[in-house]
C-alpha cells in the first residue's frame, strides 16, 4: 500500500484503508485503550489502540519509545472525540527505528532548551513543528526570487567559493591552503559577476554561500551565509539596480504570500509587501534625521547600528513600510570597494545604496567603476596592487558594459521576515565563532 501523508488522512471515508509513517510524538495509555500521535512532516494523527482487539501485542505497542519512526496500516474511523475529527484503527504497527532513551531534546515541550543543547541536536529541533516550518517559508521565498529572475531573463550561475583575492576587503577573508599555494574563501561573489558583464551574459544571479571571518557574535551576523547576489548591464545609473532589487523583494514576498499563507500563520508572521518605488534617503539626509531624533555619535557621523534602528523606526511611523534605502553613501564609508562608482559630480559620494529592512542592512549594492583608467585610480588610491586582481582588471580592457548589482544576505532576510531575535534559527546548521559541528 502507498503511503500518505497526515494531511491526506482527512479525505478518507470511514472505514477506508490508510497506510502512514512518522515519529512517534506521544503515547497515552489508559489500560484498555491507548492512542499514539504520529508526527509526519505535515502533521500529526491519531492512532486507536484497543487492548481487546490488538491482545498480546498491546502492551508491547504502549512501550515503543517517544520519537520512534513507525509505519502504521490501518482504517479510518471518523469521531468527534479528537480535535482532528478521524483517528486511525491500526491493523499492523511496524517500528522502522527505536528511538533510544532519555531524547537529547524535547520536541513537544512547550519551554525552549537553551541555544547551545538545540543546535548540538539540530536534527531534534527540527523537528519541533515551528522550527520546521521557518525552512518551508525559506523554500518558499527562494522559489519566489528564482521565479522573479526566471521572468526578468537572468540566469543562475555559480562562481568558485575558493579564491585568489578577496572582494571585500582582508579582515574577514578565511585563509584557505591550495596545494601550498595561500587561497581564501570566497566573501562575495562579486568580482565574478562583474567578470561575466565582461562576459556578455548582462543579467547574471546567483545564490550561494559566502564566507566572512567575522571575529565576534552578533544575532546577524554568521561565518558562512547565503547570498543573493544579481548583476545587470546596461543601466543608465543605481536607480535601475534598486527598482530591479525593491521588484524582486515585492514579487518574492507576494510568491510566499500566495503559497505560504498557512505557515506564515503557523509562525505568526504578518508580512507587509513594500509599495514600489520603496523609499530612498540619502545618507547625509539619514544623518540631518538622526540629528533631529536627536542621536549622539562619539566619534564620525555615519549609520551605524542604532542609527539604523532608529532609521528604520521613523520610516515605520513616516512612512508606514518595513523598508527604505540609504542611497549615495559616502566614499570612505564604502572603503573596501573599490569597484564603486562615484558620482561624477562629487567623487567623495559613491552611487551606492543599502536597503534597509526593519531597521536592519539587507542588500548593499551600486553601480559599478567600468571605466578601466577611473577603477586603476581607484585602486591606487585605497593602496590595493592591481596585480593582485589580475584576471579582474583584464576583463575592464576589452569592452565593458556599464552594468551595476547587489549581494543580499538570505538568511537575515528569513530573520527580519519572521522576526527572528538571532540570524541562526534561519540557518539549518550555522557557522560562527564558536560553532563548526554539526
Ligand atoms: P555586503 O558585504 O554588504 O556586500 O554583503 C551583502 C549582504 O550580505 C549580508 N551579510 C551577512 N549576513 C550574515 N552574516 C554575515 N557575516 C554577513 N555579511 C554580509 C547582509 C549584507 O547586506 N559585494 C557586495 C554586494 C554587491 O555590491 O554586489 C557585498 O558583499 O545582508
Amino acid at each position: 500500500m502507498k503511503r500518505i501523508y497526515s494531511t491526506d488522512v482527512m479525505e478518507l471515508e470511514e472505514g477506508e484503508k490508510c497506510k502512514v509513517a512518522g515519529w512517534l510524538q506521544e503515547v497515552k495509555n489508559l489500560g484498555g485503550i491507548a492512542f499514539f500521535k504520529v508526527r509526519d512532516r505535515k502533521g500529526v494523527f491519531q492512532v486507536v489502540l484497543v487492548k481487546k482487539e490488538i491482545g498480546e501485542e498491546f502492551s508491547e505497542l504502549v512501550d515503543i519509545p517517544r520519537e520512534s519512526v513507525v509505519e502504521i496500516e490501518g482504517k479510518i474511523q471518523h469521531t468527534d472525540q479528537t480535535e482532528l475529527g478521524y483517528e486511525i484503527l491500526p491493523t499492523s504497527v511496524k517500528v522502522d527505528s527505536t528511538a533510544g532513551k532519555p531524547l537529547p531534546l524535547g520536541v513537544i515541550d512547550k519551554v525552549d532548551a537553551d541555544m547551545d543543547t538545540r543546535f548540538d541536536n539540530r536534527f531534534m529541533d527540527l523537528r519541533k513543528e515551528e522550527k520546521m516550518a521557518i525552512f518551508q517559508v525559506r523554500n518558499l521565498l527562494l522559489r519566489g526570487i528564482r521565479d522573479f529572475f526566471h521572468k526578468e531573463g537572468f540566469i543562475e550561475v555559480n562562481t568558485p567559493k575558493i579564491v585568489a583575492a578577496g572582494a571585500e576587503g582582508g579582515a574577514t577573508l578565511f585563509d584557505v591552503d591550495y596545494y601550498g599555494t595561500d587561497a581564501y574563501l570566497a566573501q562575495s561573489p562579486q568580482l565574478f559577476k562583474q567578470m561575466l558583464m565582461g562576459a556578455g551574459l548582462e543579467r547574471v544571479y546567483e545564490i550561494a554561500p559566502a564566507y566572512r571571518a567575522e571575529d565576534f557574535d552578533t544575532v546577524r551576523h554568521t561565518s558562512e551565509f547565503i547570498s543573493l547576489d544579481f548583476e545587470m548591464s546596461f543601466i543608465e545609473s543605481s536607480d535601475d539596480v534598486m527598482d530591479m532589487t525593491s521588484y524582486m523583494i515585492e514579487h518574492s514576498l507576494k510568491y510566499l504570500l500566495k503559497n505560504g499563507s498557512d505557515l506564515l500563520d503557523k509562525l505568526g508572521a504578518e508580512v507587509r509587501v513594500p509599495e514600489h518605488p520603496i523609499k530612498k534617503i540619502t545618507h547625509h539626509e539619514c544623518i540631518e534625521i538622526l540629528e533631529d531624533l536627536g542621536k549622539d555619535w562619539e566619534d564620525e557621523k555615519k549609520v551605524d547600528t542604532e542609527g539604523e534602528k532608529m532609521l528604520g523606526e521613523y520610516v515605520e511611523e513616516n512612512y508606514d513600510s518595513d523598508f527604505f534605502f540609504i542611497t549615495e553613501f559616502p566614499t570612505h564609508l564604502k572603503k573596501n570597494t573599490f569597484y564603486a562608482m562615484r558620482k561624477d559630480y562629487d567623487p567623495s559620494i559613491t552611487t551606492y545604496f543599502d536597503l534597509e529592512y526593519k531597521g536592519q542592512e539587507l542588500v548593499s549594492g551600486g553601480q559599478r567603476e567600468h571605466r578601466y583608467d577611473v577603477l586603476i585610480a581607484q585602486m591606487d588610491e585605497l593602496g590595493l596592487d592591481p596585480d593582485d586582481f589580475e584576471s579582474y582588471i583584464k576583463t575592464f580592457k576589452y569592452g565593458m558594459p556599464p552594468h551595476g548589482g547587489i549581494g543580499l544576505g538570505l538568511d537575515r532576510f528569513v530573520q527580519q521576515l519572521l522576526d527572528l531575535e538571532n540570524i541562526r534559527e534561519a540557518i539549518l546548521f550555522p557557522r560562527d565563532t564558536s560553532r563548526l559541528s554539526p
